[in-house]
């Protein structure tokens, strides 16, 4: 198995690298962001912040050198974390539900009404437990076979996501701008071309079904979305350990031994 390449994750490039540019001064609001330019659990949090126009620090981080500094901060040596009103937070989604109540005046990503808040919390479940595990799947999968069956699966799973939208005349779950079911996902709909380009070529509509696709396109176009993309090149560099299988991340680990992505 080869080891980890530590210089890979040095630091954004393209817009995201603009982007993180923009924010590498202390925040007026104190709020520190630890982040990792290529990590798609990051850029939930990253365009969330960048969404609804929170002020942030931004601090590039290598998650897999498990430095002590970082460690203090998530004691799993995981991104994204934030350091925030004297507490340091980790895990991406309860990042968004602690953005969303700690600046309740920024444009929402959850619905107001519980019920419907809910129903945004079950559709993020699918996201998690359904999609992330087939993806990683489908990259780290070796044999044909085994790529096609696994890719079938996450095919299933994106028709289901899109097709579950409480509004088909509108391209995302949140309607004509995104809620957090859109940006639960948005990540893996940016690195979606690698799966394209080494597992079975372009996602048709007959696979993943026509609501996916125009969910795809609208995601991908969308300013807080773009605004924390590292150019296309820079991840093949660091996906191609998962195409290989050799990733060493906690979730390529998770995905190897069929456990739960962290
Ligand atoms: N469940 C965590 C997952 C975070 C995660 O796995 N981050 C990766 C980078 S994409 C990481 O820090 N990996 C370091 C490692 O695996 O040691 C979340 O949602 O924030």
């Amino acid at each position: 198995m080869a080891s980890v390449d530590k210089s890979i994750h040095s630091a954004a490039s393209g817009v995201a690298a603009e982007t993180a540019a923009k924010h590498s001064k202390p925040a007026s609001n104190g709020l520190v962001f630890y982040s990792g330019w290529f990590c798609p659990f990051v850029a939930r949090v990253w365009i969330a912040l960048e969404e609804k126009g929170i002020d942030y620090e931004y601090r590039e981080i290598n998650p897999y050198k498990k430095e002590a500094h970082f460690l203090a901060i998530n004691p799993k040596g995981l991104v994204p974390a934030v350091e925030h009103d004297g507490a340091a937070m980790y895990e991406s989604l309860v990042l968004l539900e602690y953005l969303e109540e700690t600046f309740p005046s920024t444009a929402p990503l959850f619905p107001s009404k519980n019920t419907a808040r809910a129903h945004v919390r079950m559709h993020i479940d699918q996201v998690v437990k359904k999609i992330m595990p087939s993806f990683y799947k489908t990259l780290q999968a070796q044999q044909e076979e085994e790529q096609k069956e696994a890719r079938k699966t996450l095919t299933a799973a994106f028709k289901e996501y899109a097709e579950a939208f409480p509004n088909s005349s509108k391209p995302f779950h949140g309607g004509d701008k995104p809620d957090a079911v859109d940006v639960a996902l948005a990540p893996w709909a940016c690195r979606l071309f690698l799966l394209e380009e080494h597992r079975g070529g372009p996602f048709q509509a007959a696979e993943v079904g026509e609501a996916f696709i125009k969910w795809r396109k609208a995601i991908q176009d969308w300013p807080s979305v773009k605004a924390v993309l590292s150019t296309p090149e820079k991840y093949t560099e660091v996906y191609q350990r998962y195409l290989n299988d050799e990733a060493m991340s906690e979730a390529a680990k998770a995905t190897r031994s069929g456990g739960v992505i962290p």
